[in-house]
């Protein structure tokens, strides 16, 4: 699967990416994810990307040349694009794993005002949002994605992180987990799990995933 992000800070991508699960299944090539720098596509002499919104008003928005010019190089037919936005959909495991059957996503990240609305009309196939907050630009949000979408690939996670014991993959909340020693400052392991009874144990845990889950999230429980 092919990632390009579209960024006035790249910098903040490449050590992300070179670390990481993401940085290894580059390696292995299993992903491949170009990071660019949308004044590569200015054509002025200050390689200006923003400019002062018509009708007035504070803040910059971002012009649509640069952004016309990336996309319109890196499109394929199989690609989709990605506008990172606060006002988009909600990212979940669910629009995760739709994601990850996209071949190509190139993600735009936005900034200052937002992005000229001519892009969002005619470039943008989705907007999407990390959570409702308002960060200074959609790269960190381009990482998020990335991340999320990556280790839903298949040879991403190595054997002993399965997808199958993540929270979410089957709409339960992730379990309490216990290493070595036993006991800690007298903080005791639960017994069932020193017992070697593997029915018991699971049975257990299932059991501490649903309480969990309805302690904490119990909008996630089907009713
Ligand atoms: C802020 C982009 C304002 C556009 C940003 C405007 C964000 C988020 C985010 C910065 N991206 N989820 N939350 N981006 O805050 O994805 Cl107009």
């Amino acid at each position: 699967m092919r990632f390009d992000v579209l960024t006035l800070f790249p910098a903040m991508l490449e050590g992300f990416l070179a670390e990481s699960m993401v940085g290894k299944s580059i390696q292995r090539g299993i992903v491949e994810a170009n990071v660019h720098n949308l004044r590569s596509w200015t054509t002025d002499k200050h390689q200006i990307t923003d400019d002062r919104p018509f009708g007035g008003g504070a803040g910059m928005g971002m012009k649509p040349g640069p952004i016309f010019g990336a996309i319109e190089e890196l499109k394929r037919e199989d690609s989709q694009v990605i506008y990172l936005a606060p006002d988009g959909e909600k990212l979940d495991h669910s629009l995760v794993l739709e994601l990850a059957k996209v071949p190509h996503l190139i993600l735009l990240s936005g900034h200052y005002e937002g992005v000229d609305e001519r892009v969002r009309e005619s470039l943008i196939d989705r907007e999407v949002s990390i959570g409702d907050y308002v960060l200074t630009n959609g790269t960190l949000p381009a990482a998020v994605l990335i991340d999320a979408v990556a280790r839903q690939l298949p040879g991403v996670l190595g054997e002993a992180q399965s997808l199958e014991q993540d929270s979410f993959s089957d709409g339960l909340l992730g379990l309490p987990q216990y290493t070595r020693p036993a006991n800690f400052r007298g903080m005791t392991v639960p017994d069932v799990l020193l017992s070697g009874d593997h029915a018991k144990i699971e049975a257990w845990r299932q059991e501490q995933r649903r309480l969990r889950t309805s302690e904490r999230r119990p909008d996630l429980l089907p009713d």
